[in-house]
């Protein structure tokens, strides 16, 4: 049976792939639809079954994993399928595979980190290989937010220790801040009092705050980094009043030696690693 399933997934795959591509090279090279622009899907119930059959018949996509992607299992989730609807402006049927996965019992932090964070990455390589435009990348950021807003929390059945904070920033001049908000949300779900500075702060300026502030744990979320020595030195002052430092974001993912060098205690490659290592590093 699961190998027979794995088989129909496989040949799925392989049909979809060519299909897809070829609609997003007709879709990139016209222009293409804007964001909600498809009147066809306009009022349809945000159910996973008719998300799933609408996916399949526009894209030609297999969403087996849906299927198979209870709690628990280890089967993927529709990151393929996800992406396919953001980048064809369907937000009804993004909204429906997101939200059958909740309704399924997912946590809000594995919407995260095994769906929204792949199938933004997924975009971004999209981009890379010239089948996403620049504009499909800063719109579908932008629907993303609007999903990680639409989501609940999903509080953990043994949260932290109560009075567990946390300061968490992203550089200044670094406009990727969907990362640091998941990180957020995560972290509430686990129990933790948030503080989020944004990127207007200086870097300079972050490491008094952190200290006003005194939490168990400082979080950095960075895609872009201001000059290294700046970063050690603010990771040096926080550490120095015996506060962790963790660390996290594609700056810091795509050179997993960065942050050990910078002087940090932690990296965290995805949201659900965050949480694991912030409770481990405050002892929480
Ligand atoms: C969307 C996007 C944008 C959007 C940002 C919208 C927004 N509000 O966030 C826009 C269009 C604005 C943008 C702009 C730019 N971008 Co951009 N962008 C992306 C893209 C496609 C996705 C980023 C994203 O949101 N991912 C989803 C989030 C959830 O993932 P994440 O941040 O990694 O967070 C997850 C984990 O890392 C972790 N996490 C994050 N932070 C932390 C912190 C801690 C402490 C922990 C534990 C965990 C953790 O948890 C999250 C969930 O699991 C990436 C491509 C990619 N492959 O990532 C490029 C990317 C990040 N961008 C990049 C660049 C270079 C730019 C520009 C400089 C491009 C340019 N030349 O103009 C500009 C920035 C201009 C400026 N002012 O500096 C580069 C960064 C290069 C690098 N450091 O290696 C990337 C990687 C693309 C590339 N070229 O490879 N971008």
């Amino acid at each position: 049976m699961r190998s027979a399933m794995a088989r129909s997934s496989r040949a799925a795959t392989g049909r979809t792939s060519s299909r897809w591509d070829e609609n997003r090279r007709r879709r990139v090279g016209s222009g293409g639809p804007g964001l909600g622009s498809n009147p066809a899907s306009a009022g349809a119930p945000l159910a996973l079954a008719s998300a799933s059959s609408s996916l399949t018949r526009r894209c030609g996509m297999t969403t087996t994993a849906v299927a198979t992607g209870r709690v628990g299992s280890a089967a993927r989730l529709p990151v393929r399928g996800l992406v396919c609807a953001l980048l064809e402006g369907d937000e009804e049927a993004a909204d429906g595979l997101v939200m059958g996965l909740v309704a399924a019992g997912r946590s809000r932090m594995s919407v995260f980190a095994d769906l929204l964070h792949p199938a933004q990455a997924q975009v971004g390589n999209l981009w890379y290989s010239g089948h996403a435009t620049s504009a499909d990348e800063v719109r579908i950021a932008a629907a993303i937010r609007r999903i990680v807003a639409l989501l609940e929390p999903t509080p953990a059945p043994k949260p932290v220790r109560r009075g567990s904070s946390c300061v968490i920033a992203v550089p200044h001049d670094d406009p990727h801040d969907l990362g640091m908000t998941m990180l957020t949300l995560a972290l509430q779900d686990d129990g933790w009092s948030t503080v989020q500075v944004g990127a207007a702060r200086a870097l300079a300026d972050l490491a008094d705050v952190v200290r006003d502030r005194r939490p168990q744990l400082f979080c950095l979320s960075a895609a872009v980094l201001p000059p290294l020595p700046q970063v050690e030195r603010l990771i040096g002052a926080v550490r120095a009043v015996r506060i962790p430092v963790l660390v996290g974001g594609a700056a810091f993912g795509r050179r997993p030696d960065l942050h050990g060098s910078l002087g940090a205690d932690g990296l965290g490659t995805d949201v659900r690693i965050g949480v694991v290592m912030a409770r481990r590093l405050a002892g929480r």
